[in-house]
């Protein structure tokens, strides 16, 4: 039986890769179990391949510090913040810990040109992207030695961007929370993996160590993480929007904003009940746009009636609040179990 997978299996580069890392966790579990190394893991210097979303106003230092701390990948989340914030948030992180620790640039902040400045002058050593095409700032990142994991939801723009040098990207699944596309994390994945030669870390819908798992078999070679760093302890976000995620079940979520092309997940509340009806009855896009701005900073700050809750379908498997440590812990020894026994 083995001979004949060995003798007529005909490996895609993609497959390849997948089956080299299968081995390598088999290795890793020899060695008494503490590694999952992949190419991402490699590219980071990073112990686990586990990247925390850049949730804006949510991934502040405290999480991104103690996400790195426990051996993932920590990321502050610029979002729509100034500068100044920003160089802030990135200071009290190298307080917090001597690991590396990235930042997400939204790119449809009104503030993008000084957030772009204080990360070249901060030295930043990772930098994630959101909400648009990167493509323009390549040069200058690349010039400066920044490794770049672009968030990509469609193969078209990931090969783009790989042309233009990136370094891995992030495909990530409408399941995810926030601003999303279209396609499911189950079907973008594999055909990132097949399609790129760059390490391809998925996003949307992970929660678990099944879900990392399922996510590497697919291709995947790291998981990115939101919903479930947003019920960790170092998380700063207020108490009741933590309790919205642990209480959500299937179906928690919808998607406002598709009418004005910037869709985006979040946990059903009275806000976003009223934005589907202004929707439905053809509110024009730009007073859509008013009508949600300021949104997220209200839910962040705890009025979870009236603000956007942004968070993902996994919010459904969100059960406790606990340390980031514990979480990626978890994550770690759920997905070791897993991947030996899948049959590869
Ligand atoms: O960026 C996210 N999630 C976000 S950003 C955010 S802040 C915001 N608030 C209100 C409205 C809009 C944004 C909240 N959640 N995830 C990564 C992500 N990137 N999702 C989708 C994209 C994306 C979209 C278009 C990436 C590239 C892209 O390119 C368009 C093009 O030019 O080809």
């Amino acid at each position: 039986m083995i001979l004949s997978i060995i003798l007529f299996y005909k490996p895609t580069s993609s497959s390849w890769r997948t089956l080299t890392f299968l081995a390598g966790v088999v290795l890793g579990l020899s060695k008494g179990g503490r590694t999952i190394k992949t190419r991402v893991t490699e590219l980071l210097g990073i112990e686990y391949p586990i990247i925390q979303g850049g949730m804006a106003w949510i991934a502040t230092a405290e999480l991104a510090a103690a996400v790195s701390e426990a051996g993932g990948l920590g990321i502050i989340a610029a979002g729509n913040a100034p500068g100044d914030w920003v160089r802030a948030e990135i200071r009290k992180a190298r307080e917090l810990t001597t690991k590396p620790v990235g930042v997400n640039l939204m790119l449809l902040s009104p503030h993008l040109e000084e957030v772009l400045k204080v990360v070249l002058e901060e030295k930043v050593p990772v930098l994630t992207t959101g909400a648009g095409n990167p493509g323009k700032y390549l040069p200058v990142w690349k010039e400066a030695g920044i490794k770049v994991i672009p968030v990509v939801n469609s193969v078209s723009l990931a090969q783009r961007l790989e042309r233009a040098g990136v370094d891995a990207v992030i495909g990530e699944g409408m399941e995810a929370g926030g601003h999303i596309g279209t396609e499911t994390t189950m079907v973008l994945i594999p055909q990132l993996a097949d399609k790129l030669e760059v390490p391809v870390i998925a996003a949307g819908g992970i929660a678990d160590g099944r879900g990392m798992a399922a996510a590497m078999i697919l291709g995947a070679e790291g998981v990115q993480l939101g919903t479930r760093f947003l019920c960790a302890e170092e998380c700063q976000v207020a108490p009741a929007y933590k309790e919205m995620v642990l209480k959500a079940k299937d179906r928690s979520t919808v998607v406002t904003g598709s009418s004005t092309g910037h869709p985006v997940r979040v946990l059903k509340n009275p806000f976003a009940q009223q934005f589907l009806e202004l929707e439905a009855a053809g509110t024009p896009p730009e007073e859509l746009d008013k009508f949600g701005t300021g949104r997220l900073a209200a839910a962040v700050r705890g009025d979870v009636k009236e603000g956007s809750v942004m968070a993902g379908q996994s919010a459904a498997l969100v059960e406790r609040i606990e340390p980031v440590a514990k979480i990626i812990e978890s994550l770690v020894s759920e997905c070791r179990a897993l991947l030996p026994s899948s049959g590869f």
